[in-house]
């Protein structure tokens, strides 16, 4: 792993609260998208060192939507930054670690993206991330 890019913070309304990041933390807003194979709309935030990715879900289809539902809102997830995603992957198969997908998928920003159970990472949601 090279880094962690960023972490994912689900929330229910994304529009009330970026106050709370860009007025009351005063951290700038980088971005906001959809990202459709994810079902969710997000904002990333400036935190320096490291990322914060908002989620909101678009519909009750997206993993953020029963999050939400199960746990309420707050930390979702933390992706690390990698190269060569797929060998991540495979030599993570290798040692047992379950992974949600056989492949990356496309995430926010144009990054490939590939998710581990928490299940095998001791109740932490992990995502690798691969920028181009
Ligand atoms: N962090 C830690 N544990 C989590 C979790 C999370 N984010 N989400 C679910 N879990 C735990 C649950 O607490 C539950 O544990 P128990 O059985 O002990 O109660 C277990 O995992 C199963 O949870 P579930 O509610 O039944 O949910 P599912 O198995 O249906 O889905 C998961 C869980 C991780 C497989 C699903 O959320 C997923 O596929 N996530 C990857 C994709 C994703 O999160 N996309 C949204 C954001 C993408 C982006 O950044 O763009």
């Amino acid at each position: 792993m090279k880094k962690v890019d960023h972490i994912g913070i689900a929330v229910r309304d994304l529009n009330a609260v970026l106050p709370y990041y860009t007025d009351t933390l005063g951290l700038p807003l980088m971005k906001i998208e959809e990202v459709e194979s994810q079902k969710v709309r997000v904002a990333f935030i400036d935190a320096g060192n490291v990322k914060l990715e908002l989620l909101e879900a678009m519909d009750d289809q997206s993993a953020i939507y029963k999050f939400l539902e199960k746990k309420g809102e707050g930390i979702h997830h933390i992706a690390f930054g990698v190269e060569n995603i797929e060998q991540r992957m495979e030599e993570l198969r290798d040692k047992g670690i379950r992974l949600l997908s056989d492949k990356p998928n496309p995430g926010a920003g144009g990054a490939m993206v590939a998710f581990l159970h928490p299940k095998s990472s001791n109740g932490v949601l992990y995502e690798l991330c691969e920028k181009e």
